[in-house]
């Protein structure tokens, strides 16, 4: 049993994560029994839950003429135009059928139509927080290790934000999978480093 200041932190193990999903990870369902075993180690476990308005303005069907997977500008910032996912109540939105959800807290993101969130802890304008540093903190929780969907996306942000409120974080390589969009997966990772997250 890890001692009470480490939380596991799940990332989006989602329906629309996993094969066959909308916006589906390779292997992304392969992850589930590693993660559900390793949740028996921490007294601490948090899923997060990528939760979107049906109208959500990440997605490519919300802007005329946009492809899928292009890019477009915020006022946040560049932000990456998705399929429709994770619609707050449906099939796709819901946790891998196989997912334990026996934990202590689930923590939604992506909510808000005009800001897409893929941090756990800040939503794209890096400003809005979702409250799980609050709820962490009075916890007394130090140190993190995040697992889930995907790498380079929502496990990547979640990792450098937990970094710069200064948690020890650590991903679990093997736990994760990862979308890789033009190098994504290869930025992803050096930032990760470059930020101090130990990938184990
Ligand atoms: C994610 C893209 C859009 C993720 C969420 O969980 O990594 N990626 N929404
Ligand atoms: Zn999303």
């Amino acid at each position: 049993m890890r001692p009470a200041n480490e939380a596991l932190i799940v990332i989006d193990m989602q329906n629309d994560f996993c094969p066959g999903g909308a916006l589906a990870v390779a292997e992304g369902d392969t992850v589930v029994p590693g993660i559900n075993a390793l949740m028996d180690e921490f007294r601490a476990v948090v899923l997060t839950q990528d939760w979107h308005p049906v109208d959500h303005l990440s997605f490519a069907s919300q802007h005329e003429g946009a492809a899928p997977m292009s890019m477009t500008e915020m006022p946040y910032g560049p932000q990456v135009l998705w399929p429709d996912h994770c619609v707050q109540g449906t099939q796709g939105a819901a946790f891998h059928p196989d997912l334990r959800t026996n934990a202590d807290l689930i923590i939604r993101k992506g909510f808000r139509r005009e800001i897409d969130s893929y941090s756990a802890f800040f939503e794209n304008d890096q400003a809005t927080p979702t409250g799980l540093h609050g709820y962490l903190s009075e916890r007394g929780i130090t140190a993190i290790t995040l697992v889930g969907l995907a790498t380079d996306f929502c496990v990547n942000y979640s990792a450098l934000d937990g970094a710069k409120l200064g948690y020890e974080v650590t991903v679990i390589e093997k736990l994760s999978r990862g979308i890789d969009l033009d190098g994504s997966m290869a930025a992803a990772r050096k930032a990760m480093r470059d930020a101090g997250v130990v990938l184990a």
